[in-house]
């Protein structure tokens, strides 16, 4: 099989599914969307995801956004190097991970970052130090996770890392920027107060496969 992939730059959402595309070993066309020239919004694109939104994909006749039903679609289609577990237990502790971070990570990581990278943060400093909070308590979790085994849900990687890592590298990101010393806390040095966290995002990115889907502006 070979997919199209249609991503962006910068898209938290559409690195899960390259990555999982390089975990996999699927073969895919890229199709790569702009962002400030609005091709999400062609006609063309609204065809693939009337939400106009990245990521999705096509699969000759069929398309499919929403990143981690893709995820789930690409696994099933091709199941070797399996993404969402090898039983019952592994899949239902996968998909429960999977939607904690939809839940309870993914809207604070959008309020947080998004605050950074719209310039809101002057008029925004409480809220993004809120959020910053609720981050912190999320990732405090996910260390404890991963003081137990090499990934999320064991010692295979799966989806639930796929879905996280993104997100993780985002908020790291926005932490970085000029001027956010005040409202980053443990973000800025997560190699200290989240190691198993830190060592975890280390593992992932000597993954064979992985620098090809790493966007090149993220690269600090
Ligand atoms: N829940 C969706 C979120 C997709 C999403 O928010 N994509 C953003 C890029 S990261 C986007 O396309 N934003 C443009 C817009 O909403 O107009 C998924 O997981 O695929």
């Amino acid at each position: 099989m070979t997919v199209e992939v249609f991503w962006g730059l910068g898209s938290p959402y559409s690195w899960r599914v390259l990555l999982a595309l390089e975990l996999k070993r699927v073969p895919y066309q890229s199709r790569s969307l702009r962002f400030p020239e609005k091709d999400l919004k062609s006609t063309d694109f609204l065809a693939i995801n009337p939400r106009g939104q990245l990521p999705a994909i096509r699969d000759g006749a069929f398309t499919l956004y929403e990143s981690i039903a893709i995820l789930s679609y690409l696994d099933a289609k091709q199941p070797e190097r399996p993404l969402f577990g090898n039983s019952s237990a592994e899949r239902g502790l996968i998909w429960r991970l999977i939607m904690e971070c939809v839940y309870y990570l993914e809207p604070h990581m959008t309020s947080f970052a998004g605050t950074i990278f719209s310039g809101e943060l002057p008029e925004k400093r409480q809220e993004a130090i809120e959020s910053r909070k609720k981050v912190e308590q999320e990732l405090a979790r996910i260390n404890e996770a991963l003081s137990v085994g090499d990934y999320l849900s064991g010692n295979s990687i799966s989806a639930a890392d796929v879905a996280y890592y993104p997100v993780i590298q985002l908020l790291l990101v926005s932490a970085r920027r000029e001027n956010t010393e005040a409202v980053s806390g443990a973000l800025r040095h997560i190699d200290v107060h989240f190691p198993a966290l830190h060592a975890w995002c280390q593992r992932i990115e000597a993954l064979p496969g992985f620098a090809k889907t790493n966007p090149p502006h993220w690269q600090a």
